[in-house]
């Protein structure tokens, strides 16, 4: 059996957490990221005959039995993942039809998977439908994203409009765009139905007065979908209470669309 803490799924997941809590976007237990594994890979590092302890979930996810994850844990800080792993990380084994989390790994000090674990494995089983290379459920909570929830209409294609408009590589990093929830009680299964069903038009779901969540191929490719949109949300706050005088038009992106061989959501360009 391999070490696990080598296995390049934990580097990984170790590099990721502290890389979003130096970008400030993680502060104290803020955010959470769940990363599917094969069960190939597993195996090479756990038996998974070895099952430490089962967890209820309190949902039903049938599409995800038998499927691996690596995820952190309720409670846990980014911050201290790199120095005790074992402990603010977990990997479980879904299975009752997504009822029961099944421990292999981790969480040493009896600990569970994120609070928000209804709105990962939710949106996993909405962005496997739509592409089933993804991997990846990242959430946190970037200041600029979030302050725009304050100040900018929560209207989808607006709000996509206006990040498209900060940075010329917007439309063909996001070229689906950002869903946008209303504020929700975090931590629910019904944001979490609520975050899945956006999930299936867009990699980006942004939490009003909270958050965002992304969803990728791997951890760098989710990591960077939402840096790219908190570079452009951190754009418009500088220069929102600023006169205009030079902007991205819709023919600029036009012809973005066609260099990059990418199409911005229908109907969102005129
Ligand atoms: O786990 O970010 O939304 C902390 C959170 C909850
Ligand atoms: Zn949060």
């Amino acid at each position: 059996m391999k070490n696990i803490l080598e296995a390049p799924f934990m580097v990984e997941m170790i590099r990721t957490t502290t890389n979003m809590y130096n970008h400030g976007w993680d502060e104290r237990n803020g955010g959470n990221i769940s990363l599917l594994l094969d069960e190939t890979v597993v195996q090479e590092y756990l038996n998974t005959d070895a099952v430490i302890r089962t967890i209820p979930t309190g949902f039903k996810a049938p599409e995800l039995e038998g499927k691996y994850f690596i995820v952190t844990g309720t409670g846990k800080y980014f911050k201290n993942v790199q120095y005790a792993p074992d402990v603010n990380l977990g990997v479980i084994r879904i299975t009752d039809g997504g009822e029961t989390a099944e421990l292999l790994w981790g969480f040493t000090d009896g600990g569970k998977f994120t609070s928000e674990f209804p709105a990962h494995m939710m949106s996993h089983v909405a962005r496997l439908k739509v592409d089933p290379a993804n991997r990846v459920v990242m959430h946190c909570h970037p200041a600029n994203l979030l302050a725009m929830t304050f100040v900018h209409s929560l209207d989808e294609r607006e709000f996509t409009r206006t990040l498209w408009q900060m940075c010329t590589e917007c439309i063909v990093v996001f070229p689906d765009g950002v869903n946008v929830l209303p504020w929700m009680l975090c931590g629910t299964n019904e944001i979490g139905e609520a975050t899945a069903e956006k999930m299936k038009t867009a990699r980006l779901v942004v939490w009003s007065l909270h958050g965002i969540y992304g969803a990728g191929k791997d951890l760098d490719e989710t990591f960077g979908l939402i840096e790219t949109a908190e570079k452009a949300a951190e754009i418009y706050m500088k220069i929102a209470h600023l006169p205009r005088v030079n902007t991205l038009t819709d023919e600029m992106m036009h012809q973005l669309e066609e260099r990059f061989n990418v199409k911005g959501r229908e109907g969102y360009l005129d």
